[in-house]
């Protein structure tokens, strides 16, 4: 009898014809969740197709081209997916999908959800570095951009990534597609002869990684683990269908866009209303315009606003809840920020790899503004272990490792990458060094690489910029490991004044932090006030670039 590998009409064995490059949840963890009711066997197209039966006619989007009822993204999500099957794009195959925020981005992503193509969900500040790199680890067969954005012609980066990736047969434009593409309004077609979608344990995206460090991973998250995700978050949030959901943060970010985000908003009858950035000037006229309730920002959006908010006309007195979250929120800010803005403030700390914890609304202030939440599902499993990966006891810093419903077993074809970013049994190893209080919440002390090594004594740089940040004179503030001939690493502070004219000095900031009870080897040694600090795509501070351009000035 044949061997089953070498008969050719051999059965595959369950899970086997599932993307390549995945690892999986294994079957009896997988059947918990089952079993739990957090997956429950959907799939992001057959969702949108049970929202529009449910609201028609209401609003789901709005963006600069005007409104879609849900039963028009429905509409056309399936034209879509249509025009992308007839283009030859097939169940699993990848497409790069880098379009800004508009209600495109929401059609293409269920359009290709439909048909079980995989969307990779580039940020628009991404270029050929990153593009290049995610279409030849993806072997993309499409890519779906805007003809310009933000003073950039996306055409000519696609025609470039184009001739260096030969299995990307397709680029599709939204707008003016130019010379050697099509535009993405063609992609439409009769949706009769669509095949049947794919299944709910598929791969339904790939979303980006957020590191500043090196090139990005691609994150496979499944239908069943990204609607969990979604509605889940929606529960915590109380989103109910009166809601609009304000995105300011790029889309194709896990943050804005299930956490929860559109398809949160979407997933209870609410409207996703999509501004093309989080500048005020972008933002408060369509807060007021469409009484937005909840909205999603990064830290230093969330000071920029707090600042702005009661000099700028208009009335945003709809807004019920910021969700603040991506990098450390000073403890200061936060509770600024509620009083300020005149409304509810949560905390956010999550990952594009899966675990999230918020704060809730029985939260205390204290909790709100110190904390960076709770894990969001009963069956988040987080260990806080030390270096040696023994757990520390509670109230001990140590690196936050997690597994869960919602929570990847690996990355996207990197296997060797895979064997140190997860423990054998399973845990995602995050890199954050975090604590946890006896309510269970949590609190970010930094990244265990960002914990400037001065003489052999740790200096975790989260926690000192914590410290930093609530000096009056100081704005906002980052730390970062400066070499040093006796020292190895010396620690070096950059801090933006909150007065530019009156900007605080190295005395000043060292009696601070001596008078907040520091321990003396962790005071900066070195102060450089900053202008500005450099930001990643969604708006963290880029060590990366910081730590260059201040070894530059250290050489120079
Ligand atoms: C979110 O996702 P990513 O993948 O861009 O970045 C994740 C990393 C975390 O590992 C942590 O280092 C940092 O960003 N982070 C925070 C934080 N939230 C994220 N650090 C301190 N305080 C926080 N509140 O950033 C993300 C994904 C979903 C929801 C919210 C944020």
């Amino acid at each position: 009898m044949p061997s089953p590998a070498s008969a050719p009409d051999a059965e595959p064995t369950p899970g086997s014809d599932l993307l390549d490059g995945c690892t999986m949840w294994p079957a009896d963890a997988a059947a918990r969740y089952r079993a739990a009711g957090y997956w429950r066997g959907d799939t992001l197209g057959e969702l949108l197709r049970a929202w529009a039966l449910q609201w028609p006619e209401r609003t789901a989007l709005v963006d600069d081209a005007g409104r879609t009822t849900f039963a028009e993204l429905d509409r056309r999500a399936d034209r879509t997916a249509a025009g992308f099957a007839r283009l030859g794009i097939r169940p699993r195959d990848r497409v790069l999908v880098q379009l800004p925020n508009t209600a495109d981005f929401v059609v293409v992503l269920f359009a290709l959800a439909r048909l079980g193509a995989v969307p990779a969900l580039c940020l628009p500040a991404h270029r050929a570095h990153e593009i290049g790199h995610l279409a030849e680890l993806s072997e993309a067969v499409a890519y779906v951009v805007p003809d310009t954005h933000a003073g950039f012609d996306h055409r000519a980066l696609a025609g470039e990534i184009r001739k260096r990736v030969p299995s990307l047969r397709h680029v599709l434009v939204a707008g003016e597609p130019g010379p050697d593409a099509l535009a993405l309004a063609s992609v439409d077609a009769d949706p009769a002869g669509l095949p049947p979608g794919p299944r709910p344990d598929d791969v339904a995206l790939l979303l980006v990684s957020g590191g500043t460090t090196g090139l990005p991973k691609l994150i496979p998250r499944t239908h069943d683990d990204y609607a969990y995700n979604a509605r889940t978050s929606a529960g915590v949030c109380e989103l109910t269908p009166e809601d609009v959901y304000l995105a300011v943060l790029p889309v194709a970010h896990n943050f804005p866009l299930a956490c929860p985000g559109i398809l949160g908003i979407l997933g209870v009858g609410g409207t996703a209303v999509l501004a093309s950035g989080p500048s005020p000037d972008a933002a408060f006229p369509l807060m007021e315009r469409e009484k937005v309730t909840v909205t999603a920002v990064v830290p230093p959006i969330a000071d920029l606003w707090s600042q702005m908010w009661e000099w700028e006309p208009g009335d945003r007195s709809a807004l019920r809840l910021i969700q603040v979250g991506g990098a450390r929120l000073p403890a200061a800010l936060a509770r600024e920020l509620g009083p300020g803005l005149g409304c509810r403030v949560q905390q956010v700390f999550g990952m594009a790899e899966g675990l999230l914890n918020y704060t809730r609304t029985e939260d205390g202030d204290d909790l709100v503004a110190e904390t960076q939440g709770r894990p969001l599902s009963p069956d988040d499993e987080v260990r806080i272990v030390d270096g040696g990966g023994a757990d520390v006891t509670d109230g001990e810093i140590g690196e936050l490792l997690t597994r869960g419903p919602y929570t990847i077993r690996g990355y996207y074809r990197v296997p060797e990458h895979n064997a140190n970013a997860f423990t054998p049994d399973g845990y995602y190893r995050s890199g954050d060094l975090v604590r946890r209080l006896p309510s269970g919440h949590l609190v970010v002390e930094g990244r265990v690489k960002e914990v400037v090594n001065r003489g052999g004594e740790g200096v975790p740089a989260g926690e000192l910029e914590e410290h930093l940040a609530a000096h009056p004179k100081i704005r906002q503030a980052a730390v970062i490991p400066l070499p040093d001939k006796v020292l190895g690493e010396r620690v070096c502070a950059v801090v933006v004044p909150t007065d530019p004219a009156d900007p605080p000095t190295l005395p000043d900031v060292k009696t601070f932090l001596t008078t907040a009870g520091l321990a003396p080897y962790k005071m900066p040694d070195t102060l450089r006030i900053a202008p500005d600090l450099p930001r990643t795509p969604v708006g963290k501070i880029d060590k990366r670039t910081l730590a260059e351009s201040a070894g530059e000035s250290a050489a120079g």
